[in-house]
């Protein structure tokens, strides 16, 4: 796949997409934003690919929607075009899991882009933010609802409201992010955790993903009723015999996705 703004490599059943606009620390305009839409579709069909790695530079994993590109639109402008929003929404349609390695910036629309990813691992330089207050606006595509269900509202009000930005450390203790690595490391940690992912059963890593993402959509009651069913259905594949048999004879289990 050749694109223009980011760069899809595949290698051993994981699929790394890097935004790759340095000359605007990656800021999502138009054409990147349809690319990566078109790019998480295919490696979604694409029966090789096991695991997705969104990330971008050491020095942004991207700096929020392209300003530049916003600055002199109209409200029907973007009303009617569903402007930026339309191709985000392509991630949340991902049913493969998909991990953010985020180094450097995610603000605005980077950050959300990171948090509509299934978890975050980021890099020691990272920073987070939701800045748009700065511009007269408010975030567009989640940085006002996935934060706050992230690290709750005191933090996301404080974000949201006075722009500030959360470094790696309280990221971390805030429960934003899973793991934060060395930057020099930050590949290799997410690899290594994409590379677990792709070993198991794609069909439980899957109902994981609806399971989770069900915790943050409605109540406990829902959520654990959800859960049991898809434990129960799971009994119905040939990954939960070869699990179970391979623990029980002290072996690696050889997951078929079936
Ligand atoms: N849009 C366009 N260009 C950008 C953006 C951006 N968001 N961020 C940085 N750039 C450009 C700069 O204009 C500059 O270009 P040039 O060299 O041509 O002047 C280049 O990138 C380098 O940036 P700086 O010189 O500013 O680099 P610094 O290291 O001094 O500062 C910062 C880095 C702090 C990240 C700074 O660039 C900054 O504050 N950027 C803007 C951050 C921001 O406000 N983000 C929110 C944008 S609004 C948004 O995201 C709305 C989301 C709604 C949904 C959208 C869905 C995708």
């Amino acid at each position: 796949m050749a694109f223009e703004t980011i760069i899809v490599e595949t290698e051993d059943h994981i699929a790394t997409v890097r935004l790759n606009r340095p000359e605007a620390l990656n800021a999502l305009n138009g054409v990147l934003l349809g690319e990566l839409s078109a790019a998480l579709q295919a490696l979604d069909a694409d029966p090789e690919v096991r695991c997705i790695i969104l990330t971008g530079s050491d020095k942004a994993f991207a700096a929020g929607a392209d300003i530049r590109e916003m600055a002199e639109k109209t409200y029907a402008d973007v009303y009617l075009t569903d402007l930026f929003t339309n191709d985000t929404d392509a991630i949340g349609r991902v049913r493969k899991p998909i991990i953010a390695a985020v180094a450097g910036y995610a603000l605005g629309g980077g950050c959300e882009l990171a948090m509509a990813c299934d978890f975050i691992i980021c890099a020691d330089t990272a920073k987070f933010g939701q800045p748009e207050i700065n511009l007269g606006v408010v975030a567009g595509i989640g940085g006002t609802q996935r934060l706050t269900r992230a690290v709750g509202k005191a933090k996301a009000m404080d974000m949201n409201l006075t722009g500030r930005f959360m470094d790696a450390a309280e990221a971390e203790r805030s429960g934003l992010v899973s793991r934060v690595v060395p930057a020099a490391d930050l590949m290799t940690e997410a690899r290594g955790a994409a590379r677990k992912i792709a070993a198991k059963s794609a069909i439980a890593a899957r109902t994981v993903k609806e399971c989770v993402n069900r915790a943050q959509e409605t109540s406990l009651r829902e959520g654990l009723l959800f859960e049991r069913r898809a434990f129960h259905a799971l009994f119905a594949t040939e990954d939960q015999k070869e699990g179970m048999a391979a623990f029980l004879a002290k072996r690696e289990p050889q997951f078929r996705d079936r």
